[in-house]
């Protein structure tokens, strides 16, 4: 159905100013968080950034036809649709973006690429290495055509973060010894909030581990340019009953609880496992939904020879660097502020030292996606490096069921 007031028509994209540029038309799946924030990308990307490709978010699919048609109207897509079968069948669309829990990950994948779609697919890649396995051979079949099939870890594209797999490029930290790394967040802390699909395996896959640990451990092989060899792992579930939720959905759960039914959790509430990278480098990783006060605390560490380097989600405009290097008497962290326009993607943003947020990692996401399908070049993060990511997930599944028990990671083939 066409959504008669939205702000685009077909043809002209997010900007509005697309006479010059091919389209590049978007059908999104899922109209919640992760749909809201990849909205924002689609309509901001092409209006901050000058792309070789004019995004038109053409159309939004969800189950619910009254609400996706004011998701539809809220965030700037020109139609809607409630079944992604139809969604993926329109010839009028170009790239279908996967914003679904992950159960559905696969199916819409691997029909999007079957129908010779481009494919943009939130974290986790999928809920199990078999279909992790499945959409990493469509997308290289599919590359083969042309299409283009990226999995969406954001925070690759924080500026600090891009900034520094600059610096350990370019030999700044030297050879590596420890990653330090952890995902904290505390929305489950209170033992009454409600349950959500979140806490179910057959809906997520897992818990605080695929939802947390699967940007943790994308984050660390980024920044290392390597890939786990192996972890040793321990999960928990702290809660295992909730109560059921009461109302309407609100930030990550609902917004009330029904106090006379219940449900099982089913996932695990955190991980916590270490790891040898290649090279000989430790690793360390920790995804909790129960760091009491901790909101969104995505930290990471990397110590080499030659110097260090901290990042801190919560401090997302920063990047410490230690110098290793430097004559001890004044040597130290420093902080580098990162909102300058030599900085990753900053020159197209504010002046300097006007700093940027979380929905900026989904436009530059979707900048950088834009780029990649226009100059027919190989994604970053590609389904491939979504599968190795599953693989590291399950190892730390299988190594946590036996007790921490070294789990070699299974080389991709
Ligand atoms: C919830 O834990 C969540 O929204 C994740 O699903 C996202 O991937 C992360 O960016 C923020 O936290």
């Amino acid at each position: 159905a066409e959504v008669a007031a939205a702000a685009t028509e077909a043809g002209t994209g997010a900007t509005g100013a697309s006479a010059t540029r091919p389209p590049l038309r978007v059908g999104m799946v899922g109209y919640a968080f992760m749909g809201a924030a990849h909205s924002q990308g689609w309509r901001t990307a092409g209006r901050v950034f000058d792309l070789p490709l004019d995004p038109v978010p053409a159309a939004i699919c969800g189950r619910d036809a009254d609400a996706v048609r004011e998701a539809a109207l809220r965030h700037g897509w020109a139609s809607a649709e409630t079944d992604w079968r139809a969604l993926v069948a329109r010839d009028d669309i170009d790239l279908v973006d996967i914003c679904t829990p992950g159960d559905s990950h696969a199916e819409i994948a691997l029909a999007a690429l079957a129908a010779g779609k481009h494919v943009l697919c939130e974290k986790p890649l999928a809920n199990t290495v078999d279909e992790a396995e499945a959409m990493t051979r469509a997308a290289e079949a599919a590359a083969a055509r042309g299409q283009v099939a990226m999995v969406g870890f954001n925070y690759r594209r924080v500026p600090a973060t891009a900034l520094a797999r600059r610096m350990v490029a370019e030999g700044r930290v030297g050879r590596l010894r420890h990653v330090r790394v952890v995902y904290l967040q505390d929305w489950l802390v209170d033992p009454q909030a409600p349950m959500t699909w979140r806490l179910r395996r057959e809906q997520a896959g897992s818990g605080a581990l695929g939802d947390l640990g699967a940007h943790i451990v994308d984050l660390a092989q980024y920044l290392t340019g390597e890939r786990l060899a192996g972890v040793s792992a321990l999960t928990e579930t702290f809660v295992r009953e909730r109560p059921l939720p009461g109302g309407a959905a609100r930030g990550l759960g609902a917004a009330s609880a029904d106090p006379a039914a219940t449900g099982q959790v089913t996932v695990d509430d955190a991980a916590v496992f270490t790891g040898r990278f290649p090279s000989g480098a430790l690793a360390s990783f920790e995804a909790t939904r129960y760091a009491t006060g901790r909101k969104n605390a995505l930290r990471i560490e990397l110590n080499g020879e030659r110097g260090s380097l901290a990042f801190d989600l919560e401090r997302l405009n920063e990047l410490q660097y230690h110098d290793a290097t430097e004559p001890g008497e004044h040597a130290g962290f420093r902080r580098i502020l990162v909102t300058e326009p030599e900085h990753p993607y900053l020159d197209a943003w504010w002046p300097p030292g006007h700093g940027l947020g979380y929905e900026h990692t989904f436009v530059h996401q979707a900048r950088d996606l834009v780029h990649t399908i226009a100059e027919g070049r190989r994604p970053d993060p590609s389904f491939a490096d979504g599968l190795h990511v599953q693989r590291v997930l399950t190892a730390v599944e299988e190594s946590a069921g036996k007790n921490s028990v070294y789990t070699p990671i299974a080389a991709d083939p």
